[in-house]
């Protein structure tokens, strides 16, 4: 049976309501992925439990959770955020900045390929990680980093042009400390997005309001917006309640096993 198209939902405060997300565990393999993180080598068995509990959080957030078997032969799949960009009726395949991560997007392109009524790709040279992609209601900030290039971003910020978003290029080169443009930045409905110091000067973030992030909570400034719901690791007190306070609902899970690898909230799922 032909799997259904998603159906996209926006509040008044533009906020989405995602009624689907995808994700895939870590493989038997994940330990090998890339990391910068000084933090020792992933446990497997607890990444598997915390990815788990991320699917209950999705599942209780409201969206139905596909999720596609471990690939071991890609030890960073389990972040199936960077293979792909989705926006209401249309998914854009990534080309991956990583060399080892490539061939990832070929599981998730035939994933997509029933979901969607247009697919498109990001062809060589350009480069883009998922990571990179902020996606703010019809804006859209597209970070220039280490895994996308400015040839990637000129290409993403095309064909979302045609779905009537809009994109700011935000160069983040000189950002240290980032790995992608959502390590540091999450949208958090209307005109609000969280940053952190690395980016509050960027002139690509002027106009919006900006909710800070102190400097011992940066990793969980990667928050994932669903609604009135939004996800945020634990152990961040101070931005959990700013969350609160902005009149959302956060929902806290537990991402140690992916902070050794660098991962965060919004990399282990593609919502649509
Ligand atoms: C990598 O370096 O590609 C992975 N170990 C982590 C990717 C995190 N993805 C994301 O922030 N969207």
């Amino acid at each position: 049976m032909q799997p259904s198209r998603p159906r996209w939902r926006l509040l008044l405060s533009s906020a989405p309501m995602f009624t689907r997300a995808l994700v895939r565990p870590p493989a038997a393999t994940y330990a090998q992925g890339l990391t910068t993180a000084d933090l020792g080598p992933p446990v497997l068995e607890t990444a598997l439990e915390q990815h788990a509990r991320y699917v209950s959080a999705l599942e209780e957030c409201g969206l139905a959770v596909v999720v596609l078997p471990p690939d071991p032969a890609y030890p960073d799949s389990t972040f199936v955020e960077d293979t792909a960009v989705l926006v209401p009726g249309c998914a854009i395949v990534t080309r991956p900045g990583a060399r080892s991560r490539m061939g990832e997007t070929a599981a998730i392109r035939r994933a997509l390929l029933p979901l969607f009524e247009e697919l498109r790709e990001i062809d060589a040279p350009g480069t883009v990680d998922g990571g990179d992609v902020c996606v703010a209601g019809m804006h859209a900030f597209i970070g220039v980093s280490a895994r996308t290039n400015p040839e990637g971003a000129r290409q993403l910020a095309g064909i979302l042009a045609a779905k009537g978003i809009d994109s700011t290029i935000v160069d983040m080169r000189g950002s240290a400390g980032l790995l992608h443009l959502k390590s540091g930045l999450a949208w958090a409905g209307g005109r609000k997005l969280v940053a952190v110091d690395a980016l509050r000067s960027n002139p690509a973030l002027r106009g919006w309001e900006l909710v800070a992030v102190s400097h011992e909570e940066e990793y969980a400034a990667n928050c994932v917006l669903l609604g009135e719901r939004v996800l945020v690791a634990s152990g961040f007190p101070k931005l959990t309640s700013a969350l609160g306070e902005l009149g959302l609902r956060p929902f806290e899970i537990d991402m140690s096993e992916f902070r050794k690898m660098d991962g965060g909230p919004s990399c282990l799922s593609l919502r649509f």
